[in-house]
């Protein structure tokens, strides 16, 4: 039962409040009102309502005096939330009538809604997620973030190249924000610290202010909200008169133009650096503001230092905010006079780091002259926490070494606690990467396997697949999952397994209808859509999907009248601007889809399409409709993945190799609803040390070795027949991700999903089963054990302990 009850609402009252928004708060009337319009009063009259819920839990948890959890994350991946925040208050039949009765139709007001693309992909997902889940278990959190400008760069394609342009998600005003224009800190950047007397003093060369922008979290049923709060840079003083007296204008608005930087756009780069200053800049602008904040929150509750640690709990998602540790050092020892080996302590005790990645390129390291000079006083305070390391471990890893600060030590030994976020990516992250802190800091590392929301990618996402759901084992599942297990005792029964299909088969007339409006693309729905949607990326090899199509496509030719399953080939993501080959990738799949999609030979067998800009929107879409789930990343290389969890909630099986959460997906669905290939994360190690295996490979597959020459020869870019030599010459060369390795095995597992699929009924009981027995993958789970294993936080939901 909820805990805080939100008053019930009839249409008509509901319909009264928009229309009240409509007019005072946008100053419109209803005949001349625009889709924004209905769009920003519908939004503001749901925001309406999170606030007393949302003043409610703040209540509580002054009273409860309880612990607070900060989630530090660079990014938050959040999409749209009309929908999502209609669904938590239980409103969406409510808001549905309600426009329908003023004459609009709620999914064109849905679809109206920017996506708020604050982040790249997996981790900024993850964030969204988790927020989601700390409001529904009643866990007081902030997240802190930043209030980036521009999100996500949008993705066009130019002839099948990608193209970028500036995402403008703020061009409209947010609903769902509240401006906090008296919660501001100074941010200092560069100058030199004065130890002159003792006590260092830090003489900064530049500051800008950090102002708050907070956004309610609300949970499940209404019965908590969480506050997401995002910081956008401001100057300290807006506009230099003089110059402007001058007329000097460019002058005049540079300290604006400077300070607004800082906040301005979003890294579209999750694994290599670029426009490092700026960049180091972004993580201390909002850690710093964050780190500040929730001191001055501490405080202003009489709270006494010595005991911080039992109020306040810090994530930091990746080593991103890792600079949060020195900060929290630095404002103990330089604001509130505690000693360094206090100050340090008392530090960790509050703090805990999640690692994302195992990719080198991925684990941050600053040069050293660069770091020193954009934060003098933190590079001391790191000099202090790495001798201390040394002294109290007796370890051997440096923090600073080489020229470089690195920041995956500096979190892990300012971390009482350090996660992986999939069993086997914990168990790589013991052996590889902090090898040797796991040997000085025995039990500090341990697993929280990744997690998602139930409420946005089930009950939000797939309307046709909730009400069976609800039908068949009642309507409690959507805050405990686990009981989605209810639905394997109907696994045999063929009425029920009609109507799964028929759910699906809705969900994939839906896509099929939405990308026709938005592309002009037709699909088959009775054709098997086989779908891969991520960030492109080498190990993520969608190369190695797109030449299974292209070996496919070959064979379907030669034998025209065999038995083939229909395919629909679908692809979504987007590369990295500066990455060279991901952007090849592209490139390649595009050509490829052109020639393919248009050769009749094979026309109704199979298809490949590309939709661009993929987004969280998109992917609501993409997932409940999808009939095979492409996991195929070289085992070792995805930390987790959490798509992977979606695709099976929604009963779309896997193929995939023993990678991430894979491993435990499979475990859950049982091995023969499972499709496994390639190799393991020890034999990708052992056929890295032997020589020549690319080639070696190429040569045992002819049928991998036509693929590539094909493509080599330019068959799929005839007006440039030498766009992709480069890319399979690196491919034999070095293939380091072992694309040509696991192609045989991926080809046979694919022939495998082609059987099963011919059977129907097979099919859809295995795609029963999935959804049956995913429910381990709620992010509920995952946070409730974070609270218990890192931050012993508790539920203020009376009926919740965790
Ligand atoms: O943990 C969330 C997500 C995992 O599911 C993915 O497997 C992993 O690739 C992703 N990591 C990153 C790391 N980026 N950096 N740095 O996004 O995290």
């Amino acid at each position: 039962m909820p805990d805080m009850s939100i008053p019930p609402v009839t249409p008509q009252d509901f319909g009264a409040e928009i229309l009240r928004h409509l007019k005072h708060s946008l100053g419109k009337d209803e005949s001349h009102a625009a889709l924004y319009d209905w769009r920003m009063s519908l939004s503001l009259a749901l925001r309406d309502r999170v606030v007393d819920p949302w003043f409610e839990s703040t209540r509580k948890t002054y009273e409860a005096r309880g612990k607070r959890v900060y989630y530090l994350s660079m990014e938050f991946l959040i999409g749209r939330l009309i929908e999502d925040v209609a669904i938590n208050l239980g409103m969406e039949e409510v808001a549905q009538a309600a426009l329908a009765e003023l004459g609009q139709d709620y999914a064109k007001i849905v679809a109206d809604e920017p996506d708020a693309a604050l982040g790249n992909g997996g981790l900024g997902r993850l964030a969204a997620c988790f927020m989601d889940s700390l409001s529904t278990l009643g866990i007081p959190a902030y997240g802190y973030g930043i209030r980036y400008e521009h999100g996500l760069f949008e993705q066009h394609f130019e002839n099948g190249a990608q193209m970028e342009t500036a995402e403008t998600w703020l061009a409209q005003r947010h609903a769902w924000e509240f401006e906090r224009p008296e919660v501001s800190y100074p941010i200092h950047f560069g100058g030199h610290v004065d130890e002159a007397e003792g006590s260092p003093v830090w003489h900064p060369e530049e500051t800008v202010m950090a102002s708050a922008y907070d956004t309610p979290v609300i949970g499940w049923q209404g019965r908590w909200a969480n506050t997401l709060r995002l910081w956008s840079a401001k100057p300290i003083t807006a506009f230099d008169l003089a110059s402007f007296n001058r007329g000097d204008y460019m002058a005049a608005s540079a300290p604006e133009a400077l300070a607004r930087t800082i906040s301005r756009v979003l890294y579209p780069d999750d694994t290599t650096k670029t426009g490092k200053e700026l960049r180091l800049k972004q993580e201390y602008f909002f850690t710093s503001a964050s780190i500040q904040d929730l001191l001055r929150r501490f405080l202003s509750e009489g709270g006494d230092l010595a005991e911080l640690a039992d109020h306040v709990a810090i994530q930091l998602n990746d080593t991103h905010p890792a600079i949060a540790g020195p900060e929290l050092v630095r404002l103990l020892m330089d604001e509130h006079g505690l000693d360094v080996a206090r100050a340090i302590s008392t530090a960790r005790r509050c703090l805990a780091y999640t690692n994302h990645t195992l990719l080198p390129e991925a684990l941050e390291r600053w040069p050293e002259e660069l770091f020193q000079s954009i934060l003098p006083r933190h590079h001391r305070i790191i000099q202090l926490i790495e001798a201390a390391h040394l002294a109290d471990s007796g370890s051997a890893v440096r923090i600073i070494e080489h020229g470089e600060v690195k920041m995956g030590e500096l979190a892990f030994v300012m971390a009482h606690k350090v996660n992986g976020v999939s069993a086997l990516h914990s168990d790589l992250v013991k052996e590889t990467v902090f090898a040797d802190l796991n040997r000085d800091y025995p039990g500090r590392i341990i697993n929280q396997t990744n997690g998602i929301t139930p409420r946005r990618w089930l009950y939000s996402c797939n309307p046709p697949l909730r009400a069976l759901i609800n039908e068949t084992i009642g309507t409690a599942w959507p805050d405990d999952l686990q009981q989605l297990e209810g639905l394997s005792a109907h696994a045999g029964d063929a009425a029920f397994l009609d109507r799964f299909q028929a759910a699906k088969d809705a969900n994939k007339a839906r896509l099929a209808d939405w990308l026709k409006a938005r592309d002009g693309v037709v699909l088959d729905p009775a054709a098997m859509f086989d779908v891969q949607i991520k960030r492109i990326h080498e190990y993520k090899r969608q190369l190695m999907n797109l030449l299974e199509t292209i070996a496919l496509w070959n064979e379907i030719r030669e034998n025209p009248n065999g038995d083939w399953t229909p395919r629909v080939k679908i692809f979504g993501g987007k590369a990295a601007p500066g990455y060279v080959v991901a952007k090849e990738i592209i490139h390649l799949i595009n050509d490829t889809a052109k020639l393919i999609n248009a050769d009749p030979a094979t026309r109704d067998l199979l298809q490949i399409v590309y939709p661009e800009n993929y987004n969280v929107s998109m992917a609501e879409i993409l997932i409940p409709a999808a009939d095979l789930s492409e996991q195929i990343s070289t085992a070792g290389k995805e930390a987790s993945g959490t798509g992977n969890m979606k695709f099976a909630l929604n009963g779309a099986p896997t193929i995939g190799t023993l990678d991430g959460a894979n491993v435990e997906i499979r475990e859950c669905v049982g091995a023969e609803n499972f499709f496994l290939f390639g190799l393991t994360a020890a034999e990708v190690t052992a056929r890295r040390a032997e020589p020549n295996y690319a080639r070696r490979a190429v040569e045992a597959s002819p049928r991998l070795a036509r693929v590539l020459k094909q493509i080599e020869s330019g068959v799929f870019s005839p007006s440039d027949k030498g766009r992709y030599s480069g890319l399979i010459q690196g491919l034999l060369d070095h293939d380091y991700f072992l694309v040509t390795c696991d192609f045989d095995s991926y080809f046979e597992a694919q022939r495998r999903v082609d059987t099963v699929f011919a059977d129907q009924a097979a099919w859809t009981r295995m795609a029963a089963l999935n959804t049956a027995r995913v429910g381990w993958f709620s992010s509920d789970r995952t946070i409730t054990g974070y609270a218990r294993d890192i931050w012993t936080a508790s539920s203020l939901i009376a009926s919740r302990s965790s």
